[in-house]
């Protein structure tokens, strides 16, 4: 069991007791590293947690051979409604290995291509959407848009399950009890010892019986037709063997596993939508890049078709989405423990199974990232500029082999989309949005909204910038 930290020698100990650490934690314990450096160790209540986004102390922490994943309080939380699903199973639980093992290739590069066409009908329906907001000049939501999307994605592509979230008002029941399960799993690292919670917890056994049960619906709708065997998550989980020993997953596994791609498959994806949208908001001239690059594939049409190579060719549009998770990283820490007694950084001595808490938004500000880490430049994100950056300075994705399985699949609907919307839309910050970052174990833009109008022909026409990106490409 971890050791009490306090005696890190020159560690400096931080005592939130009295203020809590009330509704935004993350951007708490941001603010405290700027006061007091990338390690320091935050006590609540007696509890310590070791904080650290220092380059050569990730790196280490990134070492396979000398610290693995780590299940922290609040990933423990997460357990009461995931338990052993992929995020949330311990290393050595036999279902983690097993299910990575038979979904792997259900998120490999290549099978981006057979989800590429779901991708783009729900892409669609946010686009109708947004084609309604625009002509009746009512500004949209973008984080709650960006959500019913994300969610319709991963539902029809992964369990062939239709949550029609466009048809709503408000955001699907199982998105307001899923999101009030992770507040819940927040708030509860906060309690005061002594204090009555009951009402809280009923409340949330409630929402998670709810999301146990509309899960249940979604495999009820797939083994009743016949279906078992198509090729998505759904059908790898009910029907595909292990590669070594010809076992499939148990009914309970598969329940777990399915509430957990639900969740980490569309609040983070969608979370990155919505700040990426915020940036572009913000900063005409890198708007002006993305729309060179969407223009330069559809300057002919209103309506492209986005195929899936032409995604791959979004490159800018990319950097502009990395650009955003360096700032805002939606899954925002990660953590580590020491497999055995060891000195991280030559100074801080760990025992065995330890815990240290990667703060990935402070990491993606340290000083490798330049004089002036708060800038939003996706030129850091040039291939040039990423090959002469430690692969341990970006980590919105974690890191070793529990590092997120839906890494391409995000970024590819992400992509898609964001080019979708700056070759449709003027993007209008109508209301001088001031960013207020919202925590509910991930990190989003609340309240965000924009007005639209559509680009017409002439605001597509292609007209090369002074000093563009593609320098490389020659006379
Ligand atoms: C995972 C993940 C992670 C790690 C965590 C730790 O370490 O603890 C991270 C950081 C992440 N993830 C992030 C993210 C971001 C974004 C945008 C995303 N993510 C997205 C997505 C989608 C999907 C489907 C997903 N995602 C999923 C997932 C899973 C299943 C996991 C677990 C893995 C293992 O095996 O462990 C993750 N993800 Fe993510």
């Amino acid at each position: 069991h971890p050791q009490p930290v306090d005696t890190l020698p020159g560690v400096p100990v931080v005592d939130i007791t009295a203020t809590g650490p009330g509704r935004t934690p993350m951007q708490q314990i941001m603010e405290l590293m700027r006061r007091h450096g990338p390690v320091f160790v935050r006590r609540l209540h007696g509890r310590d947690t070791l904080f650290v986004s220092d380059l050569d102390l990730v790196t280490e922490l990134a070492d396979e051979r000398r610290f693995a994943k780590h299940i922290g309080p609040a990933l423990e939380n997460v357990r009461a409604f995931a338990a052993d699903g992929l995020f949330t199973a311990y290393n050595d639980e036999p279902n983690w290995a097993k299910a990575h093992d038979i979904l792997m290739p259900a998120f490999a590069l290549g099978s981006m291509r057979t989800y590429h066409p779901v991708m783009l009908k729900v892409a669609r329906r946010l686009v109708e959407a947004w084609d309604r907001g625009a002509r009746a000049g009512q500004p949209v939501n973008v984080p709650d848009d960006m959500t019913r999307m994300t969610l319709d994605t991963i539902g029809l592509a992964g369990f062939d399950y239709d949550f029609g979230s466009f048809e709503r008002d408000e955001p699907h029941p199982f998105v307001e009890s899923m999101v009030r399960c992770l507040e819940w799993s927040m708030t509860r690292l906060a309690r005061v010892p002594g204090e009555d919670h009951s009402a809280a917890d009923a409340a949330f056994h409630a929402d998670a019986d709810y999301l146990a049960q509309v899960v249940d619906e979604v495999i009820a709708a797939r083994t009743g037709t016949d279906q078992g065997d198509a090729q998505d998550l759904l059908g790898l989980m009910l029907s595909a063997e292990h590669p070594v020993d010809g076992t499939t997953l148990d009914t309970a596994n598969i329940r777990n596993q399915v509430i957990t791609f639900l969740i980490a498959g569309h609040e983070t994806t969608s979370g990155a939508m919505s700040f990426a949208l915020y940036y572009l908001a913000k900063h005409p001239a890198v708007l002006q890049l993305v729309q060179r690059e969407v223009d330069a594939l559809w300057a002919d049409t209103a309506d492209p078709e986005p195929t899936y190579d032409e995604v791959g060719r979004l490159t800018y549009t990319r950097q502009v989405l990395n650009e955003a998770l360096r700032l805002w990283p939606t899954a925002a820490a990660f953590s580590r423990h020491a497999l055995e007694d060891t000195v991280l950084g030559g100074r801080i001595p760990l025992g065995a199974g330890q815990a240290v808490t990667v703060i990935a938004p402070m990491l993606h500000r340290q000083p490798g990232w330049g004089d002036n880490p708060e800038l939003f430049d996706p030129a850091r994100f040039t291939p040039e500029a990423e090959a002469t950056r430690s692969v341990h300075a970006f980590k919105p994705f974690g890191t070793g082999e529990r590092a997120c399985i839906g890494r391409q699949f995000a970024l590819h609907e992400a992509t898609m989309l964001l080019a979708m919307l700056v070759h449709r839309y003027r993007l209008h910050d109508h209301a001088d949005y001031d960013l207020t970052v919202k925590e509910t174990l991930t990190l989003k833009p609340d309240g965000f909204t924009l007005t639209l109008t559509p680009r017409t022909p002439a605001d597509r026409v292609h007209t090369p910038l002074p000093g563009a990106v593609e320098a490389s490409e020659g006379p």
